[in-house]
């Protein structure tokens, strides 16, 4: 047995997102976002799920702010729904939206867990949409409107926030591959709003400075990691050109000011134009608090000829994968975390989500789900490898606290550490619960 011993200013936490556990989608006030158009619309979603009710925590989030409680985490990372609080996603505040997330907040105040707000988490209002969406430059402003007024009514309490969750899939998986709402498949529009979100980050870090000056704010891209498949120089390459769509792509303009030129000129090659405007940079490169850092998967690269985008396919590392097909590759997070800190330096990360989908469900008030332990112990033992090589690690988010609206696969994929039956809502802690809940407690594991 080896004994796995986390330094003790870790902060621990889980993570959510409002689309994916609210539920109440016609309540309060809201609004329909493009999720819930997305997920009406047949097709997208399996088994035609939708998040109307999704895990009811609109309705049941004391009941959740006590799981979290029990579990002991020091951080909670939720996701506020923008057309809850402005309906029509610009315009007028909802007092009845915002009166919900300050119910929530002051939950999690009274039983001493910091909250962590995510501002968008994809459930773009509907009505910008309709006016273009992330694709207009309109929506940025939108956004920062959005942003200044949650900082305005929270910030005196809320003091970590994110700015965008997972840039790559909210432009390029939801634009250019269509499996996430809006559900186009345009390189050029992806294009557009890869970099709208990132001029919206950049406006909402300004804003906060003057509105939240004691508060800590970020972003929490995703990323694979792709090891070469061999270490010929053509693997290399191709396994480089993978890793910059997730990576240099999304982190170069924050970080270093500058798109990654070899990229931009492949987007070019295939017909999509990067339309930089002036002062754009100045407001991406803001320097920011925190990176979060969403982990799930990653394999290998092979260099071939005419395969995708990147003339690249992507080849398991072996069989081991989770119940929604990703490969499992642990070594992989320990790689890209060490590689985070060598390009970009010093900033300090928070794991924002890493957890794993398996589908167990629930036998006489247990659930079982040993693999999911096994899958945390693995990344968990990659995340304590990264902070002795001197990665600084501000904490780590389970994802996530409940099994919930897996976007485009529905009910039918379970993140959760906390079973949920999505006919009673009845919530059952899994095994896994209860070990990341010792860990939280000892601050160590054994392996
Ligand atoms: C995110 C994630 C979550 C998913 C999780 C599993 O973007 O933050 O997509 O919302 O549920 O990554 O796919």
């Amino acid at each position: 047995m080896t004994t796995i011993q986390f330094p003790n200013d870790i902060k621990w936490g889980a993570a959510t997102a409002s689309y994916q556990i609210e539920g109440a989608a016609n309540e309060g006030g809201r609004k329909p976002s493009i999720w819930d158009v997305f997920a009406h619309t047949p097709g997208n979603v399996r088994r035609g799920d939708h998040g109307d009710e999704a895990c009811d925590s609109y309705h049941r989030y004391k009941e959740d702010v006590q799981y979290l409680k029990e579990l002991g985490v020091d951080m909670y990372r939720f996701s506020i729904a923008w057309p809850r609080v402005i309906p029509n996603g610009t315009g007028e505040l909802n007092p009845e939206g915002v009166q919900y997330y300050r119910n929530l907040i002051n939950e999690l105040l009274e039983n001493d867990i910091e909250p962590m707000i995510t501002l968008y988490h994809w459930d773009l209002p509907q009505a910008l949409q309709e006016k273009g969406g992330w694709e207009s430059r309109q929506t940025i402003d939108a956004f920062e409107a959005y942003a200044k007024a949650m900082f305005e009514e929270f910030g005196d309490v809320v003091k970590n926030w994110i700015t965008i969750n997972e840039p790559w899939c909210a432009s390029f998986l939801s634009n250019y591959l269509g499996i996430h709402a809006p559900g186009k498949t345009s390189l050029q529009a992806a294009v557009d709003v890869s970099h709208h979100l990132l001029v919206a980050h950049g406006r909402a870090v300004k804003d906060f400075r003057d509105i939240v000056p004691d508060g800590e704010i970020g972003y929490a891209p995703n990323m694979g990691w792709m090891e070469p498949f061999t270490d010929k120089e053509e693997d290399i390459e191709a396994s480089k050109r993978a890793m910059m769509w997730q990576k240099e792509w999304f982190m170069d303009p924050v970080f270093k000011g500058t798109y990654p030129e070899q990229l931009v000129q492949l987007f070019e090659k295939n017909g999509a134009v990067l339309k930089v405007e002036e002062g754009d940079l100045e407001f991406i490169s803001q320097p920011i608090d925190f990176m979060g850092m969403n982990y799930y998967t990653g394999g290998l690269a092979r260099h071939k000829e005419g395969e995708g985008l990147f003339d690249a396919e992507e080849i398991p590392l072996d069989n081991r994968r989770t119940d929604i097909g990703w490969p499992i590759y642990a070594d992989g997070f320990y790689r890209l975390l060490r590689d985070l800190h060598q390009t970009y330096g010093d900033v300090p990360i928070y794991i924002t989500e890493n957890g794993a989908c398996y589908n167990h469900e629930a036998k006489d008030g247990r659930v079982e789900d040993t693999e999911r332990v096994d899958y945390l112990k693995q990344h968990l033992a990659s995340l304590h490898r990264a902070i002795e090589s001197g990665v600084p690690i501000k904490g780590y988010l389970v994802w996530s606290l409940l099994d919930n609206f897996e976007w485009a696969f529905g009910y039918e994929m379970r993140f959760g550490i906390i079973h949920v039956n999505f006919r009673t809502f009845e919530r059952t802690p899994k095994d896994s619960f209860y070990w990341y809940k010792q860990l939280l407690t000892n601050g160590w594991f054994e392996v």
